[in-house]
């Protein structure tokens, strides 16, 4: 099956907006293949001046978004402000084009994500007003993962361009694997420390590759596991609300797994700016309830 057929059964609006997406990502995989890694803002072989990666990314995704006609308010990471983008459209969507953009010169995986919510706006609303959620890996395969209202599916990106449909059902039960991100908050987040220390003594296997994409993914094709990104005074939590964490707490949850951001699931936290960062944990249930348990004093 590919991504045409999977949405003839959601709202013709809501599958043009996730086609959208889509799009913008076959897009911007081509970029990311060809681009050179040098120095932003640096010149090229032939003395062009070189585009940053993750503007280029940003500029692909707000086209393929007009274009859709039906998303009314976009918001970028890569923007301090929300712009509009059709009168008539009935969503907005808030998307980080290149997450994890300092991996490309070393070649690891990066994604994009975005969340498609209902009406026009993000502030005061919480993630429980998304209609849809989803990411796009561009690793030794191009995927694109989503999750509308029901367990997430995930395509693959074919030579002829084509999307076929490559996992049918994403689902999230027990067991050990984690991926603990800013490790650098344990010089004074003790309580983080104790519980890195539990799972190094308790056999998990350690899975973290610094891209929160990726890094989120392997839960879902795992079945298993935990993502975690709290802060400590020195080392605060970093990762963005509308952009990165709501979108994949969506997916997560709608695989049946959970998130939190240490006092409720990160998809009933109210939007109150733009840039919103939070504290996350994202997967297992029983790993997500035990991150509450060790941090929270
Ligand atoms: P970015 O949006 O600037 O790329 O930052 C987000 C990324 C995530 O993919 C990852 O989980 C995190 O930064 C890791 O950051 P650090 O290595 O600084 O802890
Ligand atoms: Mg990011």
């Amino acid at each position: 099956m590919n991504l045409q057929t999977y949405l003839s059964s959601t709202p013709p609006n809501l599958a043009k907006a996730i086609l959208a997406f889509a799009e913008a990502v076959k897009r911007i995989d081509g970029k990311i293949r060809t681009a050179e890694t040098g120095e932003a803002g640096s010149q090229n072989t032939f003395g062009e001046e070189q585009l940053k990666l993750d503007v280029l990314a940003d500029r692909i995704v707000f086209e393929e978004l007009k274009k859709s006609g039906v998303v009314a308010i976009a918001a970028s990471e890569e923007q301090s402000d929300e712009i509009e983008l059709s009168k008539e459209g009935e969503f907005s969507a808030a998307f980080d084009p290149l997450d994890g953009s300092s991996l490309v010169d070393v070649n690891l995986a990066v994604g994009t994500i975005f969340g498609i919510w209902e009406g026009k706006g993000f502030i005061g609303k919480s993630g429980k007003e998304m209609r849809a959620a989803g990411y796009a890996i561009y690793g030794p395969r191009t995927t694109f993962t989503i999750a509308i209202d029901s367990n997430p599916v995930e395509f693959t990106l074919q030579t002829d361009g084509d999307w076929k449909l490559t996992i049918e059902k994403m689902e999230i039960g027990e067991g050990k694997m984690f991926a603990p991100g800013n490790l650098r908050a344990c010089a004074e987040n003790k309580e983080y420390l104790t519980l890195l220390d539990f799972w190094a003594e308790n056999g998990y296997q350690l899975r973290y590759s610094g891209g929160m994409v990726p890094d989120v993914h392997q839960i879902l094709v795992k079945g298993k596991g935990v993502f975690s990104y709290p802060g400590s005074e020195s080392n605060p939590a970093k990762l963005r609300l509308i952009y990165e964490c709501a979108p994949l707490a969506y997916v997560i949850e709608k695989a049946g797994g959970a998130s939190s951001d240490l006092e409720k699931s990160i998809l009933a936290k109210k939007v109150e700016f733009l840039d919103q960062r939070t504290v996350v944990c994202l997967g297992s249930k029983d790993e997500v309830d035990r991150f509450d348990k060790f941090l929270t004093i």
